[in-house]
């Protein structure tokens, strides 16, 4: 059976301004979800796991996005956790 997770879609508009922001899955089983929509949008902000730091998939993704022209912005999350170390 074939599964696919689709992108979260938001519109966020702020005053005369309309951002789309589309939420993918950061699973590899859903890269090409991912890598697909990549190819669609102006910028790209990768969000980073304090905890566990850059992991296996975000830089397959950052490498990709080299390939390409969109622009790249990293958040840091989770900074409430215990354990952060990176
Ligand atoms: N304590 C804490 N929990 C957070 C924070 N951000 C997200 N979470 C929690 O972390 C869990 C995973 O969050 P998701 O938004 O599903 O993570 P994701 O990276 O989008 O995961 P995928 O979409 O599956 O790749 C959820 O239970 C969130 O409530 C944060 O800044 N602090
Ligand atoms: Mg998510």
């Amino acid at each position: 059976m074939a599964f696919r997770l689709l992108p979260l879609f938001f519109l966020l508009v702020i005053r005369d301004i309309k951002i789309n922001l589309l939420d993918t899955p950061g699973h590899k089983d859903f890269a090409e979800d991912t890598y697909r929509t990549l190819t669609a949008v102006d910028s790209v902000i990768l969000v980073i796991d304090c905890v566990k730091g850059v992991e296996e998939q975000t830089e397959k993704i950052n490498e990709r996005l080299s390939y390409a022209k969109n622009t790249r912005n990293c958040l840091i999350n989770k900074m409430d956790r215990e354990g952060r170390d990176h």
